[in-house]
């Protein structure tokens, strides 16, 4: 693990959430982006070297959606970058760690995800992720 790449939030409402985060954090998004493998609608904040993403559900049973049904609005995941999706995966499940994927999809911000339970990981749940390669970006 590189460093945190990003934390995610649930949110209810992006617009609103973006407003909030401008406030608090002194800038602005710096990009909006539909996650359609997902489901979700995503908006990203650089601080420091890491980001702060903020998530809205855009259906009844996306992981947002049911995640704020549940607990309500807050933090919902903590993204750790890789070098190396598929071995870092690999690594996890020989350590035992339940991942929620056999093979990465793709996620937000020109990423490849990988999410490991959160039963599996002291209630946290965490994603892996991996900036998508030039020769990984062709074979799509
Ligand atoms: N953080 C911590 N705990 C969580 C959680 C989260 N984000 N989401 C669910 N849980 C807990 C539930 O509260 C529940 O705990 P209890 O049994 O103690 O009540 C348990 O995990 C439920 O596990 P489950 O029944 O196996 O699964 P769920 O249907 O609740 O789904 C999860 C949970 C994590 C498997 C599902 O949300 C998932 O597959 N997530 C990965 C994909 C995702 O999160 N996508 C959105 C982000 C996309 C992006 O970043 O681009």
């Amino acid at each position: 693990m590189n460093k945190i790449e990003h934390i995610g939030i649930a949110v209810k409402n992006i617009e609103t959430a973006n407003n909030l985060y401008e406030q608090l954090l002194g800038i602005a998004p710096y990009k909006q982006e539909m996650v359609v493998s997902e489901n979700v609608l995503t908006s990203f904040f650089k601080v420091g070297e890491s980001k702060i993403e903020l998530l809205e559900g855009q259906g009844e049973d996306d992981a947002i959606t049911k995640f704020i049904e549940k607990k309500g609005e807050g933090m919902h995941h903590i993204a750790f970058a890789v070098d190396d999706i598929y071995a870092s995966m690999e690594d996890l499940k020989e350590k035992g760690f339940r991942l929620l994927m056999d093979t990465p999809k793709k996620g937000a911000d020109n990423k490849l995800i990988c999410f490991v339970h959160p039963k599996s990981a002291n209630g946290v749940l965490v994603e892996l992720c991996q900036e998508i390669k030039t020769e990984q970006k062709a074979k799509e």
